[in-house]
């Protein structure tokens, strides 16, 4: 099998409303998907969530070249090649592109064998993975946190049994909110608050401590993704758990914070930004010699969804503080549709996805599904 054309679809939305977090209301969602054409027809599929424009044009003009004619059996090497290629630009939107093709070559070497990703990379350790529903979102206006109660109430309704709502408000609104939502679901429900870096340290601490007595599962990134500094201060001032890593975009950055010590305590590299298959299974490698829990970040299209459920498949079962054990997957419950134009992305009645075994990353997309939101395409080939 060789790789004969890569084409890439700029899709996108306004989600409406606007989605909070503790810096920015997101009123665009753009993302690059990325499309490995083989010469016996077959299909590999990759994302590019954060900065999709940038990426794309770093795979026309430098990566493409590498990959044609290749073999996806080859990602490892190929990804060892197109590392060679970042030249000073290693952790950003160029380890972005090696992200989603290193995703589409894995879909694609696995689909050549009849066989899902995980497979591939050695066998699922289980055959569902927990679910957590992402949201609520921060809400526009003077009361930020007002409608979280009830939109919990709806993800609990659909099978989730965790949820991680946006905070950052305010420390002290925090608080109340943590306190709110605890006694709302009950004590047998997931918790987990994310500040997407929205505090500096000291605001952090203050925050943990308002909503030390709800039982987080997590704090997520507290602070800035590169504030190593700022997470070890956070870290040593409370007993809750700290989560991070969406943001960093190599093995170096991940090894930083875990030689550094207590910092974060769960790691979160989204396959996106981390260099995808590739990069996501070193930094668990490098997490199991700390022995601490990694879980993918995933906040996209039904293409990093599907990635990043092969990948928790093959992470290792670390007991949490709450009833479920780690990984667990992130589920986007805001309005998404890329998320579910292959169908629609549900959780069963025990808070689970199933983890798919059909080939590559078991994805039942095409073009014509991605049309309605497909703002501009590109194609490099022969
Ligand atoms: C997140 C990141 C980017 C956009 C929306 C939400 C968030 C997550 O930090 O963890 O999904
Ligand atoms: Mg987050």
């Amino acid at each position: 099998m060789k790789i004969v054309e890569l084409r890439g679809f700029h899709v996108g939305f306004s989600p409406n409303p606007a989605i909070g977090n503790a810096r920015t209301f997101i009123r665009r969602r753009d993302f690059l998907l990325l499309q490995l054409l083989a010469d016996d027809g077959s299909i590999g599929w990759g994302e590019v969530f954060n900065s999709p424009h940038a990426a794309g044009a770093f795979i026309q003009a430098r990566l493409a070249a590498h990959i044609l004619g290749q073999s996806p059996a080859d990602y490892r090497r190929i990804f060892d090649r197109m590392s060679g290629v970042l030249g000073y630009d290693r952790r950003g939107a160029a380890m972005m592109a090696v992200s989603a093709i290193d995703m589409a070559l894995h879909d694609l070497a696995a689909q050549a064998q009849g066989i899902s990703v995980c497979a591939m990379l050695g066998g699922a350790l289980r055959d569902r993975v927990f679910a957590y529903a992402s949201g609520p979102f921060i809400a526009e206006g003077a009361a930020p946190y007002a409608k979280y109660e009830e939109q919990v109430e709806t993800y609990l309704k659909r099978g989730y049994r965790a949820v991680k709502p946006r905070g950052g408000a305010g420390p002290k609104l925090d608080g109340e909110m943590a306190r709110a939502l605890r006694s709302a679901v009950g004590p047998d429900i997931g918790l987990m608050v994310d500040i997407n870096q929205g505090y500096s340290a000291q605001a952090a601490i203050r925050s943990a401590r308002y909503m030390e007595e709800s039982d987080l599962l997590w704090l997520e990134e507290p602070v800035m993704p590169e504030d190593l500094p700022g997470y070890r201060a956070v870290a040593a001032a409370s007993p809750i758990a700290i989560a991070g890593g969406e943001a960093l975009g190599s093995l170096a950055a991940f090894r930083d914070f875990l030689a550094a010590g207590p910092s974060m305590s769960i790691l979160q590299p989204d396959l996106t930004v981390c260099g995808g298959f590739s990069g996501f299974m070193k930094i668990a490698a490098l997490a199991d010699a700390y022995d601490i829990p990694v879980m993918p970040h995933a906040f996209g299209t039904i293409v990093n969804h599907s990635a990043a459920v092969q990948a928790a498949a093959l992470m290792t079962e670390r007991r949490s503080t709450g009833a479920q054990s780690y990984p667990y997957v992130e589920i986007d419950c805001t309005d998404n549709p890329l998320l579910h134009v292959a169908g629609a992305v549900t959780v069963g009645p025990d808070g689970k996805v199933e983890i798919p075994d059909a080939p590559g990353l078991g994805l039942d997309l095409s073009a014509e599904k991605l049309k309605p939101w497909i703002t501009s395409t590109w194609s490099c080939a022969f």
